[in-house]
């Protein structure tokens, strides 16, 4: 594979981006290897400046489930282009894309826009302190829920992939607040809960864990989850960054039925635009200004641009059928990855919810952060770099997720499992 002007590009922004990169994980350290350089990207496929071509299972890290250039959302930024790109004041969009999500996730009954999922969780954090009158918030670890400084413990994805604990620059007093927990251990919450519930905030969790891999929640971890918190006053977030939109209409709360107090969503209601949001219950989120008193702002937030990608994107969801198909080619997807590694004789725990699936080179099945270290890096490494090669473009992590597109094919599909069953063929014989 020719990657000279690749890494041409890699050489000049190294010199003045730190890293080289403007997010971590996509630098590619944790596999060994240096970022591609993307030129433009069409359906699932993207293309490098070498000239050549990948099936794409990163997405955008999400948001691109119809596949990239989906002439509905092009069309529909190109209309509200000629409006104008951002106007710091109410438009008819914001408004439209609200009642979208309102009306696809009946735990929102208020939303704000803000401009990323970082935004979303940390404003929400802010808010149900704000509501509660307490301090100490509740996360899980493993669970990544952007870079703000009280979630920087124990998170996953890049933090993860860089095997950072936490983060030189967050004072401790800034995360003495912040317990971290097991995720899916519903002994341990049950115990911190009992002992120190009156003084929780909030228990944030991504409902489905995307940012470890892809670990699933056991039977009666959101359950215990909703009814700790509402024994003890404390507000539940779910961090459906990744999930909302993607694992179901609804989101993964209505996959499992649980609802939330308060939501945080992003990627696909951006429909690839910079957007977030956070939304819940009217009486809290009545809380935020101006109409109470948690402070949260920004000049961008229900960018018209953002706000009509998101709403041609859900509009392409709410066709019948919609997540039926693409579940089903997920299916296909996720049995002939594990069927690869399989008759190589290679152990891999796979796992998939929806269009979002995982694969960890493990024995042991994948429940919590501690499990997923546990996985074989090196040949995770090995086999990214094998995919990468025969023109699959994974995320460079074996702590993060794969994400299926509605524009994957039967072909694309059938031609990723071949190139997983020629790379791990290898992997055996190597
Ligand atoms: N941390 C994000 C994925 N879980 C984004 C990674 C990136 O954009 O490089």
């Amino acid at each position: 594979m020719k990657c000279e002007k690749s890494q041409k590009l890699f050489e000049r922004a190294l010199e003045i981006i730190p890293g080289g990169v403007n997010s971590p994980v996509r630098a590619c350290r944790s596999v060994g290897t240096e970022p591609i350089f993307i030129a433009h990207a069409e359906g699932c496929l993207v293309f490098d400046e070498d000239g050549n071509s990948f099936i794409d299972y990163i997405g955008s890290w999400g948001p691109m489930i119809l596949g990239h250039r989906h002439p509905a959302v092009i069309e529909a930024i190109s209309s509200v282009l000629k409006r104008g790109t951002s106007f710091g004041a109410p438009t008819d969009l914001e408004i439209k894309l609200a009642e979208m999500i309102i009306d696809a996730v009946p735990s929102i009954e208020m939303v704000r826009m803000v401009n990323s999922g970082t935004e979303a969780t940390m404003s929400a954090i802010r808010l149900a302190r704000g509501f509660t009158g307490r301090d100490t918030i509740v996360k899980f670890d493993g669970c990544y829920h952007g870079h703000a400084d009280a979630l920087l413990v124990e998170a996953g994805s890049g933090v993860a992939t860089l095997s950072i604990p936490g983060s030189p620059g967050v004072p401790k007093s800034f995360v003495a607040h912040t317990l971290s927990l097991p995720y899916n251990d519903i002994d341990c919450i049950k115990k911190v809960m009992g002992e120190q519930g009156d003084k929780i905030a909030c228990i944030i969790v991504e409902p489905v864990a995307g940012n470890m891999g892809l670990v699933a929640p056991v039977d009666g971890f959101l359950e215990t989850l909703r009814e700790l918190s509402e024994k003890n006053g404390s507000i539940l977030i779910f961090d459906e960054v990744m999930t909302g939109f993607r694992v179901a209409h609804g989101g993964a709360q209505s996959l499992y039925g649980i609802s939330p107090h308060v939501t945080c969503l992003g990627k696909i209601i951006g429909g690839g635009l910079p957007v977030g949001a956070y939304g819940g219950k009217r009486e809290i989120m009545e809380h935020i200004a101006p109409q109470g008193p948690v402070y949260q702002a920004g000049t961008l937030s229900g960018n018209p641009l953002a706000m009509s990608a998101g709403i041609a994107t859900l509009t392409q969801l709410m066709e019948p059928g919609f997540y039926e198909t693409l579940d089903e080619k997920a299916d296909h997807l996720a049995t002939g990855l594990e069927k690869a590694a399989e008759n190589a004789g290679i152990d891999v725990m796979g796992a998939r919810i929806g269009s979002m699936l995982g694969l960890f080179f493990n024995e042991k099945s994948v429940l919590n952060f501690d499990d997923a270290k546990a996985s074989d890096l090196e040949m995770f490494s090995a086999f990214y770099n094998g995919m990468l090669q025969k023109g699959v473009y994974l995320a460079p992590s074996q702590f993060e997720a794969l994400f299926l597109s509605a524009a994957h094919n039967r072909e694309h599909i059938d031609a990723t499992i071949k190139a997983a069953e020629e790379v791990m063929d290898g992997l055996k014989h190597s």
